[in-house]
């Protein structure tokens, strides 16, 4: 073809765009590549918040504006990749909320499932269809789609904790639905802990009793520290690390022993003093909280130190290689749990 035919030919096509663009139609060829890529190339980015530095923030706000008043007094941890999108993950969203002595985040619930990953302070409470998880540092609290919940702190001190949602994934269905209970806080139905003796000693009430009477799919909300901490004891006692994650316990649903709930897998690590992780990447972008100690986490040649309480984002296909100066314990969640149903989730391990 000689190049005034290509130049012809090149022209017509962007006259053919520019005709069917009002139509609603484009060419795929254009973008083909862009949308079918031979890997993930998220345009979320690796990014750490320093806890003092936002809680520093957030104790700030929390001067400006009740938590009665912001409904939520929560700063967003916004990937800085994705500007504008609340989003810390392209699926998953994370935040930092407050509420302080005396105070009440209204009751209400949503089709987004929720968990929270305490940070500091004792004693205020997240209560789950009127019943009160009473929350202590680095304890896992979820509020499953669809029920109701409000939290209350009664305690002397401030309460700061994670919030980690799918609220990008459900934007992304159209399916989000939001209400409001009628009163600031649900009436109290039975007293704390009853869900953890039910659901949560690896029984559960006979089926079709009256002895079951939580959410069947999603009956357990709580997961404390104390219980979890001690599971990681046990495994560094007793075994090897894993080379990949060093000792690493998920959290599952007792509903069915899947991950915690439908769209959001959570699950602690505990990598022992001096330990260097092979690298690993995988499909599920994922949250990390550091719960205790020291280390590096490194990503591309480039060392990000975390520290305690920091929260570190790993996007999708990034290879993280964490190296423990203490016994380093990590706290992370990510979409894994809908990407498996999806036929989506996979890893590389180095
Ligand atoms: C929510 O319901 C809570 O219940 C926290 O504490 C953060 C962010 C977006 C939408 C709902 C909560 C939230 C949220």
């Amino acid at each position: 073809m000689s190049a005034a035919l290509h130049n012809d030919a090149a022209n017509q096509l962007k006259a053919l765009y520019a005709e069917m663009q009002p139509h609603g139609l484009y060419p795929l060829w254009e973008v083909l590549s862009a949308l079918v890529t031979p890997k993930p190339r998220s345009p979320a980015i690796v990014h750490r918040w320093t806890y003092a530095d936002a809680r520093a923030y957030l104790l700030r706000a929390g001067d400006l504006i009740s938590a009665e008043q912001a409904e939520r007094r929560v700063l967003i941890m916004e990937n800085p990749g994705l500007p504008g999108s609340s989003c810390a993950t392209s699926s998953l969203y994370a935040g930092l909320q407050l509420i302080l002595p005396g105070e009440v985040a209204p009751c209400h619930r949503h089709a987004q499932c929720a968990l929270r990953f305490v940070m500091e302070g004792e004693g205020a409470f997240t209560a789950v269809d009127g019943e009160k998880a009473i929350m202590r540092p680095f304890d896992l609290v979820l509020t499953p789609g669809w029920q109701w919940h409000d939290h209350g702190n009664t305690s002397s001190k401030p309460m700061i904790w994670l919030d980690g949602l799918d609220i990008p994934t459900v934007l992304h269905f159209d399916a989000s639905f939001a209400e409001h209970w009628p009163e600031s806080a649900h009436p109290e139905t039975v007293p704390p802990g009853d869900t953890s003796h039910r659901y949560g000693k690896n029984m559960r009430p006979m089926r079709g009793t009256a002895t079951d009477r939580r959410p069947n799919r999603q009956p357990l909300f709580h997961y404390p520290y104390s219980e979890w901490r001690q599971n990681l004891d046990s495994l560094v006692r007793g075994s090897d690390p894993d080379p990949h994650f060093g000792h690493a316990l998920e959290f599952v649903n007792p509903a069915d022993g899947g991950a915690a709930m439908p769209t959001i897998s959570a699950h602690v690590r505990l990598l022992p003093a001096g330990f260097t992780s092979r690298p690993r990447a995988a499909t599920d972008g994922t949250v990390f909280v550091v719960a205790e100690g020291r280390g590096t986490a490194r990503i591309d040649g480039k060392d990000i130190p975390l520290h305690e309480r920091d929260t570190l984002v790993v996007p999708s296909w990034r290879e993280v290689v964490f190296q423990a100066e203490g016994d380093l314990v990590l706290f992370g969640y990510s979409d894994r749990s809908a990407q498996e149903k999806l036929g989506l989730f996979r890893e590389h391990r180095g």
